[in-house]
């Protein structure tokens, strides 16, 4: 017989689930009770999970493990059915949603804060998925917030930890735990979309590649996947075993951060494809021998060669990309003739849109990417979808991009991030330019005059819920565009990002610096926020 214990508690009101679900230092998810405060408030917020069936799993960052067996115990105490766990509680972000979808699970947990770093120091997120296996849309992280406002108790149970290492049941109470290989149902599905015959043959044929699991939870995937399925060299996986700090990295696929990945891709002899996941699995980046490919027209390229993929031979239904990722999509969309969606920051804003059909391929600027197959980015799904692609084409990462600008202009475009500024001098920065929109248009800044500015709101074409306050925009001349919205995922003062793009069509201007190429777009941007004159940063903390 198992005991339900009933902790009296406090309300912790305002912990509001941002972007990408609540993050916050670890350090304050280990506070004695804090967690177990967020996970009564989730179960409290989705209505309770009496018979329900959860998915459980993390990206195996420090206190993913504990975390995982205070679930586990509160899951059972709310009466829950089933949890259906990954091994050593590990699932990356896409593989949960797969696994919420394929086993038809009324929900699913995932204990990750992303890319922010792990450990003591670091950060830990608790994210929860809805039944359609994405990010739970804004009106239950709505209720959840309400409900850590109305806390007053939490319940657990009684028992001893759950042994996680191995593949098999066990019962908690009258609650069963299912404990799943992370990887062998992600690994069918993607072999169900990709053509991995040809894949093989690309690696065999002597195609090289790198891919850097940076110490996180892809790193069974890609060894699984690349190399013992598709036949890469032992190897060509690195940093592939997950840590609890990511062996003192910051799991952000980016040229920052990647940086030893993008040294070889740049390097003599560099391999012929390079890539790189976060930490729990969702976002990409990609890179050919000596060139980088931006997010956002590695989403372009990936719509405009969509049918080479088994999965969308018959084409796209439509196209979604976040309101700040580049309109390279967009351009690619017009000539497919296929609807192109601008949706709010956020991967819970495309699941309406993939729900319905209308969309079958979604991105953001921030290395994510992802299709109708889940309702989540998906990192390596994305890797495997380039390597489709150049198996099928036959052509390099440069040369794929070289026809890809020829044909639709390159959309040069940078993200600056001003990191861990004080929250009062970047919400005043946000406010006062907001207020100053409307007399904006017509007005000159260092040279550049705009022609239209609002603050992006979204009205869901599916469900029509309205989002608003979703970033300032402001239009150039000559097709330029300036983007600033404040980051919902830190968990350090606050954290502007500045989002500048423009087109070029010149065949002679194709391969410059983007931020060379963005030069004045950029000036104009400092002049309009005074970013750095209020911040006091000379150089953004980050430019991807
Ligand atoms: C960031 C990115 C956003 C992404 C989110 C979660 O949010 O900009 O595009 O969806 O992280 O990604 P923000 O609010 O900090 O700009 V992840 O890989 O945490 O699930
Ligand atoms: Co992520």
């Amino acid at each position: 017989m198992t005991t339900i214990t009933t902790v009296a508690t406090q309300p912790i009101a305002g912990q509001k689930p941002g972007t990408s679900g609540l993050r916050k230092k670890t350090s304050v998810f280990m506070t004695p009770h804090y967690l177990e405060n967020y996970i009564q408030s989730v179960w409290n917020g989705i209505g309770g999970l009496k018979g329900k069936t959860l998915v459980l799993g993390g990206d195996g960052r420090y206190f993913n493990d504990r975390a995982a067996q205070v679930v586990l115990r509160m899951a059972a105490a709310a009466g829950a059915a089933r949890v259906i766990v990954g091994q050593n509680a590990l699932l990356s972000t896409p593989a949960a949603s797969h696994l919420i979808r394929s086993r038809g699970a009324d929900g699913g947990i995932v204990l990750s804060a992303s890319h922010n770093p792990g450990g003591p120091d670091g950060d830990f997120g608790v994210k929860y998925n809805v039944s359609n296996g994405g990010p739970a849309p804004e009106s239950v992280t709505d209720a959840i917030l309400e409900a850590t406002g109305k806390l007053t108790a939490y319940q657990i149970c009684e028992t001893a930890d759950i042994d996680l290492s191995r593949v098999g049941s066990a019962a908690l109470g009258d609650m069963q735990v299912e404990i799943v290989d992370p990887v062998s149902d992600y690994q069918a599905l993607m072999a169900q979309i990709f053509d991995f015959d040809k894949i093989r043959a690309l690696i065999a044929g002597g195609f090289r590649l790198r891919f850097d699991a940076m110490h996180a939870v892809t790193g069974p995937y890609a060894h699984q996947i690349l190399e013992k399925t598709l036949g890469a060299p032992a190897g060509t996986v690195i940093n592939g075993a997950p840590s609890p700090d990511f062996g003192q990295g910051h799991p952000d696929p980016n040229p920052i951060w990647a940086k030893t990945l993008m040294d070889e891709m740049m390097g003599e002899n560099a391999p012929d494809f390079g890539a790189a996941s976060d930490g729990d699995g969702d976002r990409n980046m990609i890179v050919g021998r000596g060139i980088y490919v931006t997010p956002s027209d590695s989403l372009a390229v990936l719509a405009a060669h969509a049918t080479c993929v088994p999965a969308y031979a018959g084409g796209l239904a439509g196209v979604a990309r976040s309101m700040p990722t580049s309109r390279a999509l967009d351009r690619v969309a017009e000539a497919l003739g296929i609807g192109c969606y601008e949706t709010p920051t956020g991967w819970k804003y495309f699941g309406n849109l993939l729900d319905a059909g209308r969309a079958t391929l979604c991105g953001e600027e921030s290395a994510g990417t992802g299709s109708d197959h889940v309702r989540e980015k998906d990192g390596l799904w994305a890797v495997l979808f380039w390597l489709n692609i150049l198996a099928e084409t036959g052509l390099s990462v440069g040369e794929l991009m070289q026809a890809h600008w020829a044909r639709f202009g390159r959309n040069y475009y940078t993200r600056h991030d001003y990191e861990a500024v004080d929250s009062d001098v970047a919400d005043a920065l946000v406010a006062d330019l907001r207020a100053r929109l409307g007399e904006l248009p017509g007005q000159t800044h260092a040279g550049l005059k705009v022609t239209g500015a609002d603050e992006f709101a979204y009205s869901d074409p599916v469900d029509g819920s309205l989002s608003r306050g979703q970033g300032l925009r402001v239009d150039l001349e000559g097709g330029g565009r300036i983007v600033l919205r404040l980051s919902g995922t830190g968990t350090e003062g606050a954290t502007l990002r500045l989002y500048l793009e423009r087109l070029e069509h010149d065949p002679g201007h194709m391969n410059d610096d983007p931020q060379d190429a963005l030069a004045a777009i950029i000036r104009a941007a400092d002049v309009l926020t005074g970013l750095s004159e209020r911040t006091g940063r000379s150089a953004p903390d980050v430019r991807t």
